[in-house]
């Protein structure tokens, strides 16, 4: 197990590095053209559910304002943008005898189309928290195996509609947090805990372990389709984003180098043991008994191997000491402070969050050696401490958030080039300040800050930062390595490049790319008037599909 290293000091030319957002932290327009609600509208309407009391029907305003957002991924030049679709802007109910909406369609085909005008390799998330209200209401959601077939369906509908342009898939987004947060603690919609100060129904002792079994399966089930019915033609990959923090042992005791084992079993294992290795860790066995459900022989066999990466969602490192009660922890009690009384690291403006590098990095190598799969680092990202009260000068001199990346982008040179993990991917969290859940807009994860009174966006040094490491840092292209990638004729980096004067001629990519830059222009400017239905038209010819 090892990766090419041509220079140490480098990533490889195919190496794909970004920023990511999620639908509603960031669009807003709750209402327009057709969309369902989320569990996420009312939830965050609720007293006392978000922080300021502010919801996320303006959010960043992104769905007006997608163009502008593009823009910036332009100026900080970045090679590729995740994003995720709004299950209730597709098919507003969520069910798969519902109705689909074709203006939601309309909104991410526009998207996904002018990402690749740019050149901008589209991630798309299928499901980051957003689930749509009607399913809640039917069935309590994620509660119920009939979550599955609707969102199979939902998928489907996705392949199809954006599969010919999309080649990066993610189907669920942190399946630990729509258990624990949504369904456990009671602080993320729905909004279900057994603490009847919290919430009026839920049982945190059964409800988290069954919504995580159905999420495992859903993403499973959808993955099977996407191999069956459309990676031949589309050729796409597609995984699962698992969140997970590092977990160091408090001190070289016995008792807390276990617990801090656990933690990563409840964290990470839950779902990344049965979807890369087949089975659910043993310590949850032993510590949940019958309340966690099993898989059925035919179930297994479609989860294991379901995920062809392993997308990775990191923010802290916590240090384990053996000890209470909480399950979701794996009983492991967190701190950041160290026998000595020194902190781990930086504090950050959520409780849960310390900037510690050196966990980043050991937490690549345990995850590469466990799972033995390539790694897409799908969210890294730091709230500085009191950003929001900051005048904006002082905010976009981030200078906690611009260590915070230091280190983490020095601990993935080391980690590929040094300790040989196969890291393919780096997304920052968050191209923009956006509604955070539970914190509604007071936390700041941007790498560009957002004034919410005028919604006009202003890149902090960290963005600068991120754009300018990476710039120096990812190999060019040269023509051996574009010859070599085969996503590359599949994806052309600007698809107008090939667009061609009439949609039943099916240009070759040599007449695309010997094309004179005059010609392209001409295109370019065609393409603007060309109908959707004819690009479309025009890339399934080229992907002969
Ligand atoms: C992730 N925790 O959520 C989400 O994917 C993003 O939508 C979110 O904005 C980002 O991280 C920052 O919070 C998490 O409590 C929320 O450990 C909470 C935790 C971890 C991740």
């Amino acid at each position: 197990m090892s990766v090419e290293v041509a220079s140490p000091n480098k990533l490889p030319s195919d190496f794909l590095w970004g920023f990511a957002t999620a639908s509603f932290q960031i669009e807003g327009s709750t209402d327009a053209d057709g969309r369902g609600k989320s569990i996420w509208d009312d939830f965050a309407k609720l007293p006392g559910k978000t922080l300021d009391g502010r919801d996320g029907d303006v959010a960043t305003d992104s769905y007006k304002r997608w163009k502008e957002d593009l823009d910036l991924l332009v100026e900080y030049g970045v090679k590729s943008y995740r994003f995720s679709i709004a299950w209730s802007r597709i098919i507003p109910l969520g069910g798969r005898n519902d109705p689909v909406n074709e203006a939601g369609i309309q909104f991410y085909s526009n998207l996904i189309d002018a990402l690749l005008e740019r050149g901008i390799v589209p991630f798309v998330t299928l499901y980051h928290w957003d689930l749509p209200q009607a399913l809640y209401d039917r069935y309590q959601g994620w509660l119920n195996r009939e979550i599955i077939d609707d969102f199979v369906n939902y998928a489907k509908i996705c392949f199809e509609r954006f599969g010919d342009r999309v080649k990066y898939w993610l189907t669920m987004n942190e399946p630990w947090c729509i258990s624990v947060l949504g369904h456990g603690r009671g602080v993320f919609a729905p909004g279900r805990s057994s603490d009847r100060t919290r919430s009026p129904e839920g049982d945190s002792s059964t409800e988290p372990w069954i919504v995580g079994h159905n999420v495992i399966l859903a993403h499973a089930y959808a993955v099977k389709l996407y191999r069956e019915q459309f990676k031949a033609a589309q050729h796409g990959t597609i995984g699962i984003t698992l969140n997970g923090d590092w977990a160091l042992p408090y001190d070289d005791s016995p008792e807390n180098i276990a617990a801090a084992q656990h933690a990563l079993d409840v964290a990470i294992g839950w779902f990344a043991d049965p979807i890369y290795l087949g089975y659910y860790p043993d310590y949850m066995k032993t510590m949940l008994g019958d309340r966690l459900p099993s898989f059925t022989p035919e179930d297994l066999a479609v989860v294991k191997g379901s995920s062809d990466f392993y997308g990775m969602n990191t923010y802290t490192t916590n240090l384990c000491k053996a000890g209470g009660d909480d399950e979701f922890q794996g009983k492991a009690e967190y701190t950041f402070t160290r026998p000595d009384g020194s902190q781990l690291g930086t504090q950050a403006h959520c409780a849960w969050l310390q900037d510690y590098p050196e966990g980043f990095r050991q937490l690549l190598n345990y995850l590469w050696k466990r799972y033995k799969k390539p790694i897409y680092v799908t969210e890294n990202g730091f709230a500085v401490k009191d950003e929001d009260a900051m005048p904006l000068e002082q905010a976009l001199a981030d200078h906690d958030r611009v260590q915070y990346f230091k280190g983490n982008t020095e601990a993935i040179l080391a980690a590929r080039n040094e300790d040989g993990v196969d890291i393919k991917a780096y997304f920052a969290w968050s191209l923009l300040d956006n509604f955070e859940w539970a914190d509604g807009y007071v936390t700041r994860f941007g790498l560009t800050y957002v004034d919410y009174e005028t919604q006009k966006r202003f890149p902090k040094d960290s963005g600068k930062f991120v754009s300018k490491w990476f710039k120096e840092h990812v190999a060019e292209e040269t023509e051996k390595t574009k010859a070599e990638d085969p996503k590359r004729l599949e994806l052309p980096p600007s698809a107008n490049k090939f667009q061609t004067d009439s949609a039943t001629s099916s240009p070759t990519l040599e007449s695309a790319e010997s094309s004179s830059k005059a010609a392209i222009a001409k295109r370019k400017k065609k393409t603007k008037k060309a109908p959707f239905a004819r690009f479309t038209a025009y890339i399934s010819t080229f992907l002969g599909i």
